[in-house]
């Protein structure tokens, strides 16, 4: 099943110069982006964004964190692309994340780890509707779709 699911690359691969490399894993994969748009993010948005992390000690300075640059909000469309993503960017801390994953490839700290991406499909439709308008996200065929997917696969 095509799913879509949301990406941020965050303020230190904006500041590391990180952006091109990382958007490359996720298009040579075979997913497909179809929405982008660089914001700066604040509190208000990050309280919902990390809900589940509002309470915890660390939690300002993953405020601070987020908002020291501007980040880039994507969405990539694919065959189960929530799980494909999630695999993609390894585990929370970077030091532990598989080397291969763009957090085991370009990262060093959980605290400043390059990429967040939805943890599952419910996660990523709310939060694909708190980053986008309707209008935002595009529909297109990739010139390769018939060279990545089997004909009853998409
Ligand atoms: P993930 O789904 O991998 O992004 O991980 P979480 O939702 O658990 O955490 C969100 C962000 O909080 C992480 F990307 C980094 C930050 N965090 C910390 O800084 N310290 C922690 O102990 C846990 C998370």
């Amino acid at each position: 099943m095509s799913e879509r699911t949301l990406i941020i690359l965050k303020p230190d691969t904006v500041t590391r110069g990180l952006l091109g490399k990382v958007i490359s894993r996720f298009e040579e994969k075979g997913l497909k982006l179809v929405g982008c748009k660089m914001i700066e993010l604040n509190n208000e948005v990050l309280e919902k964004h990390y809900d589940h992390l509002k309470d915890k000690p660390f939690f300002p300075s993953i405020v601070s964190y987020m908002t020291s640059s501007p980040v880039l909000v994507q969405a990539w469309e694919g065959v189960e692309a929530v799980d494909v993503v999630r695999l993609m960017i390894g585990v929370t801390n970077s030091r532990q994340a598989q080397p291969g994953t763009v957090r085991g490839d370009f990262a060093m700290s959980i605290g400043r780890n390059i990429v967040h991406a939805s943890e599952d499909i419910d996660a990523a439709k709310v939060e694909l509707e708190r980053f986008f308008d309707q209008n935002e996200l595009y529909s297109y065929t990739r010139a390769d779709e018939d060279k990545i997917y089997e004909d009853d696969e998409k």
